[in-house]
């Protein structure tokens, strides 16, 4: 992250009450939510309109993570909601943590990547797969946000197809020796533990808990990043890092357990890109109705009626997705490819739509005055992590088909 000092209170005070940000409801789909969700949903975005909003244009123009927000996220109960609250979580059901993904990302990507890292693949493979002593450890303090966590799935040479992983331990004693190398991973430089999917010596797939400050475990930071320039991303480097054999995870063995805590880190996401998408078209709509041109504003052209109203149509076909899948998460009846599909297409409709809304605000698109361009380029990640667009269109394939077009 670049080394320019940022007056966090100044730009508060400068910017305090200039997100002007209205949800879209078309199908009055707040009917659907209970009076608890419209009341999360609506504490959490007072925080966002009041901490984030202000700074976040600054903090992502000069690629710096806002650290002071993490004790902020974790007091409006943003990791781990999902997660019972004898461990320090919110106790809440998936629509609550699906709409608080929505309105930190509605301010922007990076932020809800701290938030989804951190409850989804930090916190959930640690309640899920985890003995009772890491739990009581790690949990609270993930939730409370004295700790910040990342997970390390994704390698050098190996981002799709993950089972290929090299990173590797080896018994010794009452301890593991582990080496390898992870990339991409989110909160990583700034991380205090990282959870991190290895193979043992029969090959087989398990999940360390690696903490800072052991010896030989390092966490370079990514940079120049056009996009989650607001999120710290970094690698995670293994050299003979010696590790206590009770912090592997004793509950999961192989793949599945990687990609079972992506089910609930890519449900989120496809709450969260819906808030993205849901900014952009707030933002164009409010613009389209003050910008004049040709002696009217520029919202009674046809074409670009047009962009809203399809807009709003894929938003309202979005947030009935997810809706729904929120009860199928409910209920425990989720599958895999119903999150996929979710993922996929919120994301590629929230990116549609950011690139539509930019397009409307003509030259002022660009600039940091509005935050589409910020939104856009943010989303570029949200489309490729959590597995690939092309990798969710193919695990749906599988689904409708049978074929698995892996092997
Ligand atoms: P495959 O043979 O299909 O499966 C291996 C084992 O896993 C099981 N399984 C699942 N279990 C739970 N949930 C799922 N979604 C599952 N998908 C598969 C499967 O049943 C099998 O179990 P078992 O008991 O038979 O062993 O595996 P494959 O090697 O063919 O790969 C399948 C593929 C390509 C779909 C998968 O590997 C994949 O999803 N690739 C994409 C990789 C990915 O998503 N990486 C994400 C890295 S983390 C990240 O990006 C965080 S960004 C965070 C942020 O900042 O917000
Ligand atoms: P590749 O797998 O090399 O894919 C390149 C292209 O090939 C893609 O278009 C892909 O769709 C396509 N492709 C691959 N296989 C097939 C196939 N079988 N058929 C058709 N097309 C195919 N990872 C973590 O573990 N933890 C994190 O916290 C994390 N955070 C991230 C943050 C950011 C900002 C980014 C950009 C990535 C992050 N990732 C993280 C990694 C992310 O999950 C991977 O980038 C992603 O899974 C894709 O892997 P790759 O980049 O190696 O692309």
């Amino acid at each position: 992250m670049s080394t320019i000092n940022l007056n966090t209170e100044a730009l508060k005070a400068a910017n305090q009450g200039k997100d002007r940000y209205t949800q879209p409801d078309f199908y009055n789909i707040d009917d659907l939510l209970s009076e608890e969700h419209k009341l999360i949903r609506d504490s959490v975005r007072d925080w966002v309109k009041k901490e984030v909003s202000p700074v976040i244009e600054a903090y992502a123009q000069a690629a710096q993570f806002p650290q002071h927000l993490v004790k902020g996220m974790a007091d409006i109960g943003a990791f781990g909601p999902q997660l019972p609250t004898e461990y320090g979580c919110g106790g809440l059901d998936y629509i609550a943590y699906g709409l608080i993904m929505q309105e930190i990302e509605r301010c922007d990507s990076g932020m809800r990547s701290t938030a989804s890292v951190q409850g989804s693949l930090v916190m959930y493979p640690i309640y899920k797969f985890g003995s009772e002593e890491q739990k009581r450890k790690f949990l609270p303090q993930l939730a409370n946000g004295k700790m910040l966590g990342c997970f390390g799935l994704t390698e050098p040479d190996h981002g799709s197809n993950p089972s290929g992983m090299t990173t590797h331990f080896k018994e010794d004693g009452d301890d593991v020796i582990l080496n390898g190398a992870k990339m991409w991973i989110s909160n990583a430089p700034f991380a205090d533990v990282a959870v991190v999917w290895a193979k043992n010596e029969e090959g087989i797939i398990k999940g360390i808990i690696v903490e800072r400050g052991m010896e030989g475990f390092t966490t370079p930071e990514t940079h120049n990043k056009w996009s989650l320039r607001a999120s710290a991303t970094g690698e995670l480097v293994f050299d003979n890092v010696r590790v206590p054999k009770t912090n592997i995870l004793p509950g999961v063995s192989g793949l599945k357990g990687p990609l079972t805590c992506l089910n609930s880190a890519r449900y989120g996401i496809s709450w969260g890109a819906l808030g993205a998408a849901m900014d952009c078209y707030d933002t164009a709509l409010r613009y389209s109705k003050q910008r004049e041109q040709f002696g009217r504003p520029i919202a009674g052209f046809q074409l670009q009626q047009k962009k809203l109203a399809e807009m709003l149509t894929e938003i309202t076909k979005a947030q009935l997705v997810v809706w729904r899948l929120g009860n199928l998460m409910n209920d425990g009846k989720a599958t895999p490819a119903q999150i996929s599909m979710a993922k996929r297409n919120n994301v590629e409709i929230a990116l549609n739509i950011s690139r539509e809304a930019r397009q409307m605000l003509g030259g002022m698109g660009i600039t940091g005055e509005y935050p589409i361009m910020r939104h856009m380029a943010n989303l570029e990640s949200v489309v490729t992590y959590e597995g690939t667009h092309d990798i969710h269109l193919l695990i749906l394939g599988h689904e409708i088909t049978g074929e698995n077009a892996f092997v």
